[in-house]
């Protein structure tokens, strides 16, 4: 990618299963960062505020059907709509936390049943992450948590599926993290992995793309 990446943002994205902790901790880590006085900005997948967010938000409360194909590459315009943005802020300094990204793409579509090399295809060319936190919770330890809101994956058969799909899809880069910890033990290993690779970011690590 061309040059301009002295003192960019970091991309930092969090993944895992519904109710894994990602978006309280997402928050807090948002907090952290300002506080410290980065600028960060928390962005998530879905974007259910444009157009093709407002179609997947319909679909995930099951108000409109869609086949399984033409939702996941709503899933990944819905990214696409969002990359020069996402880049034009990371060059200009910000750092973006995202709750779910093209892993959550993969790992939900591949755990239906469609070939995950299909999956990941619209995905090529997207910004690729500086840092995967992966919040690890079982499954079975996620729906005790209760407060599944009834929207269409939120089933503990299906997030069994969408574990070891996640677990196929993951690389030794990913960071994981025990999301059955007190929530300020999670908060404090996330803040030291993310502020090393804020401060990498810094100092001139290259942007690049998916499919890594
Ligand atoms: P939340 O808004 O509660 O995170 O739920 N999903 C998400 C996909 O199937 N594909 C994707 O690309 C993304 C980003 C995960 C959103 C639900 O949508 C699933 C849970």
């Amino acid at each position: 990618m061309e040059g301009g990446n002295e003192s960019r943002g970091a991309l930092i994205v969090l993944e895992g299963l519904d109710r894994s902790g990602k978006t309280s901790q997402s928050s807090r880590l948002l907090s952290s960062l300002e506080g410290l006085g980065y600028s960060a900005e928390l962005w998530r997948f879905p974007d259910r505020t444009t157009s093709v967010g407002q179609m997947i938000s319909a679909y995930l409360s099951n108000e409109s059907q869609l086949d399984d194909r033409t939702i996941h590459l709503l899933f990944s315009a819905n990214r696409w709509e969002k990359r020069s943005l996402m880049e034009s802020k990371l060059k200009s300094g910000t750092t973006l936390i995202v709750d779910r990204y093209s892993y959550s793409g993969v790992a939900f579509s591949s755990a239906k049943g469609l070939d995950v090399e299909w999956c990941k295809a619209p995905e090529i060319g997207l910004l690729a992450p500086d840092l995967v936190l992966y919040l690890d919770i079982p499954p079975e330890k996620a729906a005790e948590r209760g407060g599944y809101g009834g929207e269409r994956y939120e089933r503990l058969e299906f997030q069994r599926k969408v574990a070891q799909c996640y677990h196929a899809l993951r690389d030794p880069s990913w960071k994981d993290v025990n999301a059955c910890q007190p929530i300020e033990d999670i908060e404090r290993q996330l803040r030291e992995i993310a502020l090393d690779h804020v401060t990498a970011c810094k100092i001139g690590r290259p942007l690049s793309n998916l499919w890594l």
